[in-house]
């Protein structure tokens, strides 16, 4: 058996049948500084049980897969230091090994379904990195999205990848890429990007639908729902470019390689910006929790 361990408020949930909201650790361990990754991450459940559902942060804490943490296991998560980043090739290893580690979009979705929870909020899933021709560094998240059957909600993909390459694989993998509410596929801290979404909907009933439909069609896996920032809290796409750019180019010429790539160039990007990408990274994943909330909250109806 898989140690698996629920929190008091998601094994609630759980016996209820209630609406269930998944959470990724690594934007808190790898993904933002602390204090403001625990301010977060305590705003964003809070923001899930506003939208009338349970959130469940997942991690692996001392090798156990944990669907949901108590609020002392948050607060040391947060704090800690040398935390494995986990995706779908490390996380059974750091479960055998009784280690801790936090989930990436990859791994959370993994864990999510092992629990029964069918939607995810996050910041931004993981993609093909610029260069990848070269470096051929592509996100696992993108190949989970292919088989994991969870409705992953994330402001697009983040900015600093290829975003267009990002896309081509999404589609080459059969993953539905669904916008919420506009033409345009957001670009994570932008509103907007100059790519047109693969899809559009414009309401949580209508993604909760086709969440369902794919269910009943045997299709494997997810859909990603990108849900643009909204326009107050947004970084223009052209204000952000040259300083994407920078970053990109000292992680090239520091050798910055593999998993520290993304939390390098986000580190980066946070200095460059005096802080403002993390004030729009905040916004757009509390918009992520809410919005998925409601998705899942759909999902919970059962149809009689
Ligand atoms: N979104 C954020 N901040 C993050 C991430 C996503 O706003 O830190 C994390 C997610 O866990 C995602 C990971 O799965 O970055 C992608 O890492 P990589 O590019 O190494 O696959
Ligand atoms: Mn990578």
């Amino acid at each position: 058996m898989i140690p698996l361990f629920r929190s008091g408020e998601v094994a609630k949930a759980h016996a209820e049948g209630g609406p269930i909201v998944a959470l990724e650790s690594t934007i808190i361990t790898h993904g933002m500084p602390y204090p403001q990754n625990l301010e977060v991450a305590h705003q964003v459940e809070a923001d899930v049980r506003g939208a009338g559902a349970t959130p469940a942060t997942i991690a692996v804490i001392g090798g156990c897969l944990h669907i949901g943490l108590e609020d002392d296991q948050l607060v040391r998560l947060a704090q800690a230091t040398n935390v494995a980043k986990l995706s779908r090739a490390d996380i059974a290893a750091c479960i055998a090994t009784n280690g801790t580690g936090a989930t990436t979009v990859a791994a959370t979705m993994i864990a999510a379904h092992l629990a029964g929870i069918e939607v995810f909020a996050t910041g931004g899933i993981g993609g093909v990195h610029r260069g990848a021709e070269e470096s051929f560094d592509i996100s696992a998240d993108l190949m989970e999205l292919a088989q994991t059957p969870v409705t992953v909600v994330a402001a697009g993909a983040k900015a600093i990848l290829d975003v267009a390459k990002t896309l081509e694989v999404l589609e080459t993998q059969g993953v539905p890429v669904i916008t919420v509410g506009q033409n345009s596929f957001p670009a994570f801290w932008s509103k907007t990007s100059s790519l047109k979404s693969p899809l559009r909907m414009d309401s949580a009933a209508q993604i909760a639908s086709a969440h369902k439909t794919r269910a009943m069609m045997g299709l494997r896996g997810g859909q990603l729902i990108a849900n643009p920032i909204d326009a107050a809290d947004e970084i223009p796409a052209e204000q952000l470019a040259p300083i994407i750019q920078a970053a990109q180019a000292e992680a090239d010429a520091q050798g910055v390689k593999g998993k520290e790539v993304t939390p390098f160039l986000l580190q980066r990007i946070f200095e460059l910006t005096e802080g403002r990408s993390l004030t729009a990274n905040i916004a757009l994943v509390r918009n992520n929790a809410r919005f998925a909330a409601r998705i899942s909250a759909i999902l919970a109806i059962k149809d009689t």
